[in-house]
């Protein structure tokens, strides 16, 4: 039954080649949500999951990066702020695209995709652009400490974390002087503010201005897009294998980011994010912190700590992951990225778990499923009472759950 509606809300948000996120909050193509709808498109329809995926890096940039939004012409001007006509940036195939990028997960679903329908031709497409994603990263975004920094709180896929506050607080800001749009769909009280959407534009904007080269005043490197990237070596370490190339430069890679992590960004259970100029860690208490529990050569005294801080700190045992920790000043349970449960970073949680402690996993899931049952297919969801935030028929939220059910 839930799978049934599951499929039902992919149906209703797919537009011929990609997924939108949600007909009316987002409708146009978005980067790692295209990922995430892939994984799940995979269970009914791999065919439909690979084209997700090709349509996605039909937008790629010559220098390699993955737009986080691709824009779909046919969209009223508007209907989206920042549209097309702030981002002012186009891919070599035409479209219209942002020039910002979000965590590299795609080769993580490539896989996935692949594993739910072998296909060899697929993968031998796939694979180059998924290489040349990472060398963007390496050679645009790599500290001389080898971590790869994000240069606006979008890239990191959760736009007003807490874990964001201080960095952000720097950031010079005039008014916006545009009409927000989300709030024409969803309630201020479960978004970020017009404060932060201020700084958002003025960073995007001061990021525009230099030709998509230099970071503005925001410079991070993050957990959880670092965890992606080293993530997505692993996972290119088995795609090359699948089509006869040689693994180890990926192995190696993923071995070096591991490593590079646990040096910089790991403190007492918990990963953070690290100002990129100062080197200054950020501490927080950011569920991204918990991500890298999907890197597979995670030292076993680390996943033990991150174990514990998500049953101490997170409460994980309520069977969905808060995406800050309960308990503290920052967590607000209806407020976007500052607290409640989003079905993507749970899932990747799960991942993370499955073969280490299958009985958590287990309750993860189990979390997810009744999240869904009992307020359908929202945004994101109080992480207590699983009440349903943000716009409905959120197309990660069925595609991710459909994966656990197949
Ligand atoms: C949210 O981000 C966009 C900006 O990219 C927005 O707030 O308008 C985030 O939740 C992000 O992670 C997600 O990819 C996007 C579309 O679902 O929405």
């Amino acid at each position: 039954m839930i799978a049934r509606e599951a499929v039902r809300v992919l149906v209703a948000n797919w537009d011929g080649s990609y997924t939108v996120p949600s007909r009316r909050l987002y409708p146009h193509q978005w980067s790692w949500d295209s990922a995430f709808i892939a994984i799940g498109n995979a269970r009914w329809s791999p065919r439909r999951a690979r084209i997700e995926l090709l349509s996605l890096f039909g937008a790629q940039w010559r220098d390699g990066r993955v737009p986080h939004i691709v824009f779909n012409p046919d969209v009223p001007e508007g209907a989206y702020f920042p549209g097309p006509e702030f981002w002012e940036a186009r891919a070599p195939s035409g479209s219209a695209t942002s020039g910002i990028v979000q965590p590299p997960v795609h080769a993580m679903a490539a896989w996935q995709v692949h594993l739910a329908e072998p296909d060899p031709a697929f993968l031998r497409r796939i694979y180059p652009r998924l290489v040349a994603q990472q060398q963007f990263l390496r050679t645009a975004r790599q500290s001389p400490e080898g971590l790869m920094s994000i240069v606006h709180p979008w890239e990191s896929g959760m736009d007003n974390s807490p874990a964001w506050d201080i960095p952000l607080a720097a950031v010079v800001a005039g008014p916006m002087g545009v009409r927000r749009r989300d709030l024409a769909h969803v309630s201020p009280d479960e978004r970020p503010t017009d404060r932060d959407y201020e700084r958002y534009t003025a960073l995007a904007r001061a990021y525009r201005d230099t030709g998509y080269r230099r970071a503005g005043a925001f410079a991070v490197e993050d957990p959880l897009f670092n965890a992606a990237y080293g993530a997505a070596e692993s996972a290119l370490a088995k795609i090359a294998s699948a089509v006869g190339l040689d693994p180890a430069p990926h192995h190696a890679e993923a071995a070096r980011i591991t490593a590079a992590m646990v040096e910089h960004l790991y403190d007492d259970g918990l990963f953070h994010g690290r100002d990129a100029g100062s080197g200054i860690l950020l501490r927080s208490s950011s569920a991204a912190g918990l991500v890298p529990l999907i890197l597979p050569d995670l030292p076993r005294e680390i996943v033990n700590a991150l174990i514990g801080t998500a049953l101490d700190r997170f409460e994980i045992k309520r069977g969905l992951l808060p995406s800050f920790a309960p308990g503290t000043a920052e967590f607000d349970p209806a407020r976007y990225w500052r607290g409640p449960s989003w079905i993507n970073l749970t899932w990747l949680v799960w991942q993370g778990l499955r073969h280490r402690r299958p009985d958590l996993a287990e309750l993860l899931a189990d979390g997810m499923v009744r999240a869904v049952t009992t307020s359908g297919f929202r945004e994101y969801f109080d992480p207590f009472t699983l009440e349903g935030h943000g716009c409905r028929d959120f197309s990660w939220s069925a595609a991710l759950v459909l994966d656990l059910l197949c």
